[in-house]
């Protein structure tokens, strides 16, 4: 499995090949399935019954080879696959930077976007290929595939900013999201 550089890094040209969702060189890929997903779902029964039976792979975020280490400027490629459990469009965890640094996201493929939480306020930005997000410090962020195929998306982000998983358990995100026929809603969390 492929690494994070150690620092002090030299300078160097990543290849971003869109229809993989891969980076060359890369660092470590993570794969998360719905059963990594845990509190994530409001239909706590149909995410259960969905992880006995296939424990589908919702995400992958393949990294590139620098680290997340402080100063560093590390970035991802995250595809999220198509689907839903009982009708709340696939997602990512989501999370809050422990140290409270901004973010910005790239589309590159499908259709999606993110919610975004500061713990009172909740909000929405839409991300197609060419869009960019920005996610401003102590705003918690989680993506979503609105679309029909997989959707993809650069991050980068500082090396210093961690993950905190436990905040989106604890505090939720404000708003879900549901397909609605052809489309989606977004609804009170
Ligand atoms: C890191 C950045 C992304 C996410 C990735 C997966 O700060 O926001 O690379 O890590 O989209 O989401 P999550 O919520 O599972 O980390
Ligand atoms: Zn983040």
């Amino acid at each position: 499995m492929s690494e994070f550089a150690k620092p002090p890094l030299s300078p160097v040209q990543i290849s971003l090949d869109v229809s993989t969702g891969s980076l060359s060189p890369s660092g470590p890929t993570l794969t998360r399935r719905l059963l990594d997903l845990k509190g994530c779902f409001k239909n706590t029964e149909a995410w259960q019954r969905e992880v006995e039976k296939s424990n589908p792979i919702v995400y992958q975020v393949i990294s590139s080879v620098v680290p997340e280490t402080a100063r560093e400027l590390p970035q991802s490629i995250t595809t999220i696959f198509a689907g839903d459990c009982a009708g709340e469009l696939y997602m990512t965890k989501g999370h809050q930077h422990p140290d409270p640094q901004g973010e910005i996201y790239y589309g590159l493929e499908g259709q999606g976007g993110i919610i975004l939480f500061d713990g009172k306020k909740s909000a929405w930005v839409e991300i197609t290929p060419g869009k960019i997000g920005y996610i401003p410090p102590g705003w918690a962020h989680r993506s979503i595939n609105t679309g029909k195929s997989d959707y993809k998306f650069l991050a980068v982000y500082p090396g210093c900013a961690g993950h905190d998983y436990q905040w989106v358990l604890d505090n939720g995100m404000g708003l879900r999201a549901f397909k609605n026929n052809n489309n989606f809603e977004l609804t009170e969390f």
